[in-house]
């Protein structure tokens, strides 16, 4: 695998699933792989899961590990071409980008969309740079409309907790004080679709998301009758999609926070969300803490998810 940047880099979903599987019975099976191998995580925006979990799955496969946040110590990086470097960032992510290919063997990236300009945005500019002009294999830390790693993971949580073949999963929107990116929703959406699920999204008028990641989900826009017979909860903040109103925060409506009321209109449903989460807004203490919470579980399996993927990508350098 030289590229993972959204669910078709990961190929067939059973396989990917086994291979997941697997690691989990024994996820240092392959500490010798990586052996003299370095992996380069490169941050242009905050971590704890992805950052702990992605170091911790390198290092089960014996891989050496190096960390750049880019807005703490590393000089400002400007990423667009034709600008006139006159202003606050004086390196260009067009040089740095092969100096930090130079140094190591992987490159993961963390850059989210800047919520701004759509365009710019939904054609990965920056990640892309990193595929383009690293001569690495690259994978998504989270990027502009897409979170890979994490869907993965969230992938691999609801196969363990499934107890029927085909559940009924909801993605819900739910209530945040500031602009989110719609990468993690998005994002599952493409991989609840790829598993065929039968799989739902309800948020409030105004919070579309991109047609090519709704697929063939239902949406509804009734949030109560959304969570009728669910099987697991995904709840999730992101900002408007559409138009003009692209990267803008519509509505604080607490109203969509998820609560155990509604928690009970469902059919004893797992609750999940990627985290950070903001509680009693996105959802409130009493479920998060109920022994339907699966968040715990769903962020360990994030080492799971990074290391089938660094492994897939150390077996084709
Ligand atoms: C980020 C987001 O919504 O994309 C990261 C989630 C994994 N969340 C925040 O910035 C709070
Ligand atoms: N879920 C997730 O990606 O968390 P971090 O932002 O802490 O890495």
């Amino acid at each position: 695998m030289r590229y993972f940047t959204n669910v078709n880099d990961i190929g067939d979903l059973n396989v990917a699933l086994q291979e997941a599987f697997e690691i989990k019975r024994d996820r240092y099976r392959f500490d010798t792989l990586g052996k003299n191998k370095t992996l380069m995580m490169v941050f242009f925006n905050s971590s704890l899961r992805t950052r702990l979990s992605t170091q911790k799955a390198a290092m089960n496969l014996g891989m050496n590990v190096i960390v750049l946040d880019v807005n703490q110590g590393a000089w400002k990086l400007e990423t667009e071409r034709g600008v006139i470097m006159d202003g606050e960032k004086p390196e260009h992510l067009l040089e740095a980008i092969p100096v930090m290919g130079v140094y190591c063997d992987i490159i993961g990236v963390r850059s989210f969309a800047g919520l701004e300009d759509r365009e710019y945005d939904y054609n990965e500019t920056v990640i892309n740079q990193f595929i383009k002009y690293s001569g690495r294999p690259v994978f998504s830390m989270e990027a502009a409309t897409r979170h890979p790693l994490q869907s993965y993971a969230d992938l691999i949580t609801i196969e363990e907790y499934k107890t029927t073949e085909r559940p009924k999963v909801v993605l819900t929107w739910a209530p945040h004080p500031k602009a989110l990116p719609q990468a993690v929703p998005n994002s599952f959406a493409e991989w609840m679709n790829a598993a065929d699920y039968d799989f739902v999204i309800t948020h409030p008028e105004g919070y579309e998301l991109d047609p090519q990641f709704v697929g063939k989900a239902r949406v509804e826009y009734d949030q109560r009758k959304a969570f009728e017979g669910a099987d697991f909860i995904y709840a999730k903040n992101w900002s408007a999609y559409s138009g003009d109103n692209y990267g803008k925060v519509l509505s604080k409506d607490m109203d969509w926070t998820v609560d155990s009321e509604k928690m009970a209109l469902t059919n004893q449903a797992y609750f999940m969300h990627c985290l950070p989460v903001r509680r009693n807004m996105i959802v409130s203490d009493d479920v998060i803490e109920s022994d339907r919470s699966i968040v715990i579980p769903e962020a360990a399996n994030r080492e799971i998810s990074a290391q089938a993927v660094i492994k897939k990508m150390l077996l084709s350098l």
